[in-house]
């Protein structure tokens, strides 16, 4: 059991040293921008992903080390799965898509400097509405879908300002 302990210990400490130490080294290829951009909704289905990095990629033979992947969002890859690097960009192309929803990217690169970086992010991909502004929703659901996210999103933020003022008020019993 002690034995157990220990193990799970010096991971979990070698995980925290992993995870303060690693921005105090210096910034290898970190992200920069991307088209589409992190959470960018897009009402044209982009015909690739490019990312920008703060470093040049390098490329180590006809290994691919610098990889971009995006996913729909039941998870089923829809790039071209050839990434290509130019510099400090890469970009790869997708495939054509009709069903909107939150798309994900990941990425994977290696530097210049020979440090691997990876991350990801999503965009939306939402089919641009034909209803104009002066003709009241003709459409089915997108309205409501619309008034529901907001309440959704203003029962979230008022359940992290419950959250704070409760964190906040034990604090002052406990101190
Ligand atoms: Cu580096």
């Amino acid at each position: 059991m002690r034995n157990k302990w220990q193990w799970f210990r010096t991971i979990f400490l070698g995980a925290l040293f992993l995870i303060v130490a690693a921005p105090a080294a210096t910034a290898h290829g970190e992200f920069v921008s991307a088209n589409p951009a992190p959470n960018e909704v897009v009402t044209t289905f982009p015909t690739s992903v490019e990312l920008v990095f703060s470093e040049k990629l390098q490329e180590i033979g006809s290994n691919k080390v610098n990889v971009i992947m995006v996913l729909n969002a039941d998870g089923k890859e829809i790039d071209s799965k050839n990434t290509m690097v130019s510099g400090d960009q890469a970009m790869v192309g997708l495939e054509p898509q009709g069903s909107p929803g939150t798309y994900t990217v990941l990425w994977r690169n290696v530097s210049d400097d020979g440090h691997a970086t990876e991350g990801k992010y999503e965009f939306i991909f939402k089919i641009a509405s034909p209803k104009t502004t002066s003709t009241p929703a003709v459409g089915t659901g997108s309205p409501a879908n619309n008034r529901s996210l907001t309440f959704g999103l203003l029962g979230v933020f008022a359940l992290i300002a419950v959250g704070i003022h409760f964190y906040f008020k034990r604090r002052k019993i406990i101190t």
